[in-house]
């Protein structure tokens, strides 16, 4: 109980820093606006500072948050989230092997649609086919999203391209960088990965109990951050845009944008995600190399249907569906 107050206390607290401004607010009125004494108010500033925030402190004029810490927490996160259920529900741990994996539990034991695994730091992050992703501390965005679409699974990969759409304009409005979609589920910016989606599922045959869709983006990493094998072919928002991105503001903008794309898409169909997913795919119209479980296929990427499997048009004029493949995009 005593611990659900402190930590309510504590969200209050950041709430009138937050509409503060970085102006300086007397002890008195935090004592006033937090229903606490001064000796709480001035403990719990000094947590605050324990956890990285830089406060001032005047004397008659009282304390003003200087520089938050580039960490993020629930509480950060939905200090100012404009979503109706996306990030509503937030599960937040300093580390985890995978927020893949702990989604995966939490729906399985019933979470409710638009909850959010979010981590720190992954020590086993995984990619598809059980390749790894690499999620160092307090540099980047991990997080995993649980939906419950009434679709058939069939449908379950245009869940991937709406992600993707939803990251794309969120990093856009938040950065001002042009990100490049690249078929199915990587975010490029010169060419450079920068975020990665995998979208697993809990389904019947006919039926979805939840998709889990996992959200791996690079934010804050210089490139001497990064293991040697990913220097050629990795990248940060940071190292894009030339300084440090507020991680917390990009996760709300991103659960705002996929909410409203995903509201649209139930009500609407894929249509309109389908529509912008192509206009912020490179691949699109260009000559790539699929390279499948079962081989490669060379040819022109001509689009994705309505499912989202890519459709690409070998030398013969043959059409093939492509479910899943890594993409080869000629170099520039
Ligand atoms: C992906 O797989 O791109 C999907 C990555 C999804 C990661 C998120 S993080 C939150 C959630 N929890 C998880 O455990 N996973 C999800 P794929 O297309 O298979 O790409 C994997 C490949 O990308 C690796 O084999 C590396 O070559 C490269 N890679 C690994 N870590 C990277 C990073 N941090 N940045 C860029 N590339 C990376």
């Amino acid at each position: 109980m005593a611990s659900i107050v402190q930590s309510e206390i504590r969200k209050k607290l950041l709430e009138v820093f937050s509409s503060a401004n970085g102006e300086f607010i007397s002890g008195q009125k935090l004592s006033e606006q937090l229903g606490c004494s001064r000796t709480a108010v001035w403990k719990h500033i000094e947590d605050l500072r324990n956890e990285g925030y830089e406060l001032e402190a005047v004397r008659k004029l009282g304390y003003r948050i200087i520089t938050k810490p580039d960490k993020i927490s629930a509480n950060e996160i939905q200090l100012g989230l404009e979503t109706k259920s996306l990030g509503r529900n937030i599960h937040f741990e300093e580390s985890v092997t995978s927020t893949q994996k702990i989604a995966h539990k939490l729906a399985y034991e019933g979470a409710v649609e638009g909850t959010l695994v979010v981590a720190e730091e992954q020590t086993t992050g995984r990619g598809r086919l059980d390749r790894t992703w690499y999620s160092p501390k307090h540099t980047g965005v991990w997080m995993s999203m649980i939906l419950r679409p009434q679709i058939p699974p069939s449908q379950a990969p245009q869940l991937t391209l709406l992600a993707a759409v939803g990251v794309v304009q969120a990093i856009q409005e938040v950065t001002g960088l042009e990100p490049d979609i690249k078929w199915p589920n990587d975010i490029l910016i010169h060419q450079k990965k920068i975020v990665g989606i995998l979208t697993e599922l809990q389904a019947e045959t006919d039926r979805i109990n939840s998709v889990i869709i996992g959200i791996g983006i690079n934010v804050n990493q210089e490139l001497s951050q990064f293991p040697e094998n990913l220097h050629t072919i990795a990248s940060s928002l940071a190292i894009e845009k030339g300084e440090k991105i507020d991680r917390a503001k990009l996760i709300q903008v991103i659960l705002l944008k996929i909410e409203k794309l995903y509201k649209e898409y139930l009500q609407h169909g894929f249509k309109v995600v389908k529509l912008l997913w192509e206009s912020y795919a490179t691949s699109i119209g260009k000559q790539i190399i699929a390279r499948t479980i079962s081989g490669s296929i060379e040819g022109k990427a001509i689009g994705i249907n309505e499912e989202g499997v890519l459709l690409l048009e070998d030398a013969a004029g043959t059409v093939h569906h492509i479910y899943s493949a890594d993409i080869e995009l000629p170099k520039k």
